[in-house]
Order: structure tokens, then sequence, then C-alpha cells
């Protein structure tokens, strides 16, 4: 009997797809199909797959053409398979040529000629794109427009940009370019915004009021009352509001949540988390900190977002220390936030004038989670026990600083309606509600610097 393999992602299953599988069929007697795993595929940058494993293998199952169905899973398996399952011909299609000679020492290899005028990513992309527009500073929305290229099913259409310094005119034949909002507003169907914080409030509640998607820099709002407001006016408008925070979306970051939800480092019982980004002191001018983002916005929001995720937002009590550059003590250089739980603590340290490391520690009964810095970008962490023999490693690879995992689930939730933020709406809240008593100044105490 000679047996045939081919892999492939099959998402969305076509007729290229059907015909490749039939005359790979023809090429022996027994035909075994690998259906590309979802981490496998996340791995090699096919990012933008629709379709689960589960659905995948279904639809090539339905096609009753496979006598069997594997799940790649790994690089290099296909040698294993081809020597495990006693393959006499791999084949793929003309798109793959070259790639695959190697196992040409294992088996035949066979490259089909691929079928011409359809693909999963025109499929993906006939459906409705959604139209973004970008408003903040120009060379924010740069990166995001770079990052949506990498994204099916959004196209961005305009830019609206005005607080800043325009570097080069690169944008402005791709994109319609303004520096008026409402004009914005009405050519697209989502908004990125990634604007000064105190300008937030008022571009969201536009925007959803007329109906528009929005995906908002953290912190979303400055005050609790105003987050709630905008949720209920984005329920109500069938609206997604979902908030940017890149590592919420990153694979490291989430494999570490549930990790630790799984329990191996037991009970958490201490979060230490620190971001920082210094600036010379010298590089702050009184008369353009309004229009700077100060070190509890910048960094805040990352900083609390473990904490909230992993011990939850009712904590008991909190304490605010703030080393202030202003006066009207709207600009922190440093701010330490301490809160105290029922069963745990956990401390935030964020600065832009002054500078530490940047990891993120989560000490638990049996163990601790170690995060190096800079931990918001981190691609590897470490779980560390007593006995350092049982301590293991973990590494997953960040794209694109993690800006093309949220922008995938941003358009994931408004073509499905389906509402499913990896931040959800409570500690989004609670994110506004801590830089809410940095403002007020409630549990607050102000430290000032020698000289
Ligand atoms: N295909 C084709 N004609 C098309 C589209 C796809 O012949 N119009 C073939 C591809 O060449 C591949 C198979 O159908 O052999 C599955 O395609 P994809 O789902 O896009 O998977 P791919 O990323 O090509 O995966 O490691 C190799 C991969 O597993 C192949």
């Amino acid at each position: 009997m000679k047996k045939v393999i081919t892999y492939g992602t099959y998402d969305l299953l076509h007729f290229g797809h059907i015909r490749l599988l039939e005359r790979a069929k023809e090429l022996g007697d027994y035909l075994i199909v690998g259906v590309t795993s979802d981490d496998f595929d996340k791995r090699r940058g096919k990012i933008n797959v629709k379709q689960s494993l589960i659905e995948r293998i279904q639809a090539v199952k339905n096609t009753g053409l496979a006598d069997e169905i594997i799940v790649e899973e790994y690089e290099g398996q296909k040698i294993d398979d081809i020597i495990k399952y006693g393959v006499d011909v791999f084949t793929v299609g003309s798109d793959w040529v070259g790639k695959f000679d190697y196992l040409a020492d294992y088996c035949e290899v066979h490259y089909l000629p691929r079928t011409e005028g359809i693909s999963s990513t025109d499929i993906r992309s006939e459906r409705n794109k959604i139209r973004f527009g970008l408003v903040g500073t120009y060379q924010n929305a740069k990166k995001v427009a770079r990052e949506c290229n990498f994204v099916n099913g959004i196209e961005v259409v305009g830019i609206c940009a005005n607080d800043v310094e325009k570097l080069d005119d690169s944008l402005d034949n791709v994109y319609h370019m303004t520096d008026n909002y409402d004009e914005l507003l009405e050519m697209v169907d989502a908004i990125y915004i990634t604007s000064h914080p105190t300008l937030h409030y008022e571009q969201i509640k536009k925007a959803l009021k007329q109906k528009k998607h929005v995906l908002c820099e953290s912190p979303i709002t400055l005050k609790r009352t105003q987050y709630e407001e905008l949720l209920e006016i984005a329920n109500r408008n069938n609206c997604v509001l979902m908030e940017s925070l890149k590592t919420a979306y990153s694979t490291a970051y989430e494999r570490l949540l549930l990790l630790i939800k799984c329990g191996v480092i037991g009970e958490v019982v201490s979060i230490d988390s620190t971001c920082t980004s210094l600036k010379e002191l010298s590089q702050f001018s009184v008369n353009d900190i309004e229009k700077n983002w100060n070190s509890i916005c910048s960094w805040g929001p990352m900083a609390m977002l473990p904490i909230f995720q992993i011990l939850g937002v009712d904590y008991k009590s909190k304490h605010i220390s703030s080393v202030m550059f202003d006066k009207k003590r709207k600009f922190d250089l440093f701010t330490k936030v301490d809160f105290l739980y029922d069963n745990a603590v956990a401390s935030i340290k964020v600065g832009k004038g002054v500078k530490s490391e940047g990891e993120l520690v989560i000490s638990g009964t049996k163990g601790y989670v170690y995060v190096p810095a800079p931990w918001w970008k981190t691609e590897y962490f470490e779980i560390r026990f007593e006995n350092q023999t049982q301590n293991q490693r973990y590494f997953y690879q960040l794209d694109g600083e993690g800006y093309r995992y949220e922008l995938i689930e941003f358009v994931r939730n408004i073509e499905s309606g389906r509402k499913f933020y990896n931040i959800n709406n409570d500690v989004s809240k609670e994110i506004c509600g801590v830089i809410e008593d940095f403002y007020s100044q409630k549990d607050f105490i102000n430290i000032t610097l020698k000289k």
C-alpha cells in the first residue's frame, strides 16, 4: 500500500484545498492529512486563522478524502510522521516548491500545482472589511497602521493627528489625513484612540454614539463613572469598547495567567510589578507636561493589569505615593501603589522620571513566577521553586510588540458580536478608578525630591 501525506491549515476550506487533497489521494492508496494546530500556526506567523482546529479537522473529514487525520504541532514533525507512519510520498502545493526538498531523504517529495484564483486569505478579506480610523499622535498612528497590514478584515482609511509635528509625509498618499475628528468618524466603522488620556472620554463617547466600535489605549477614562457611562452606551449601541494593552494579548502573558490559575505556584500571596521609562528631568518642561503622559497614565494600567487579573479588583485598601514634578500635582515622576487584599498584597512601581528594574514577580505558596525586564514585552518567563531542579522556563514569540494580536481580537469581537475581551470590564474600570484616586489624591501621599 502506497501511503501519501500532506499538511495544511485548511482554514475556511475551499475548492483549492479540495483539489489538492484529491490529487494527493491519487498519488497513492492511503492519504494522511496533517492539520496544523493553532499554536503551530501562530508560531509560523499565520495569525489570522478564523476557524478552530476542531472546525478545520471536521472540514477536512467532511471531504471524505482523508483516510487518517493527524495534528501538526511542531517544526520538524514531518520527518517524525514520515518515519512513524511509513509514508511513501510527501506532497504539498506548489507555493512551497523547494521548501520541503529535505524530506527527499525519507520519502518521495511531490509539489502539486496550486489552484489559481482562490485562497483562505482572499475569502477572509472578501468579507466586509472594517474601515478603521486612527486618532492620536502621528507616530503612534503610523505604528498601528503598519501593524494593521498583518490583520485580515481591517483597513485603515484615515488618520486624525493634530497634536504632534509630522515627521514625514509617507502616510499622506495612503490614508486620508485630517485634523478634524468628526470628519474621520464619518468615514469609519471603528476607531483606535491613542490620544492623550484627558481626551479619551469625549472622543469615545462621540464615537460610540455614532455606533462606531472603539479600541482605546489605557487608561480608557480618568474616572470610574465615565467608564461605566461609556460601557453603557457601547452595550446599548451594540458596539465593542475594548481596552488597548498589548501585553494582555501576548501569548507569553496569556499562558502565564493560565499556569497561575492551574495552581502551579500554589496560592498567590504577593505581586510586584514595575514599569519605568526614564526621561531626564531636564527634558520635562512645565509648559508641555499637560501634553505628556505622566507616569501613572503611561505605565499604571500595564503594571496594575496582572494584579487585578490575578487577585481581582476587590482590594481592601490601597496607598498611593508619588513624587510630583509640578505644583498642580498632575505629573508624577514616580508612583508606587500598594494594594492590600484579604489574603494577599500587591504593589506597582511606575516611573518616567525614576528608573528601576521592569520586572514582574508573582509569589505563591509553592513557588514564584519571574518575568524579566521589560516584562510587558516578554517572550520569556520562569516558574521557580525552592528545589531549583523543578524550575520551568517558558518561551513564546511576540511579533510586532503584540499590537497585531490585539487588533485580531478586536476584529473578531466586531465580526462575531461576541464581546470577549482578555481584559474584562471590572479590570478596565478599576484601572480608571486608581487613576481617578491619584488625581483626586484619595489614599495619596506626596513625596518631594530633596532638590
Ligand atoms: N492550496 C492549493 N491551492 C490553493 C490554496 C491552497 O493547492 N489555492 C494547497 C496548499 O499549497 C497546501 C494546502 O492546499 O498544500 C493547504 O493550504 P493551507 O491551508 O494554506 O496550508 P499551508 O499554510 O499551505 O500549509 O508546512 C506546510 C504547511 O502545513 C502547508
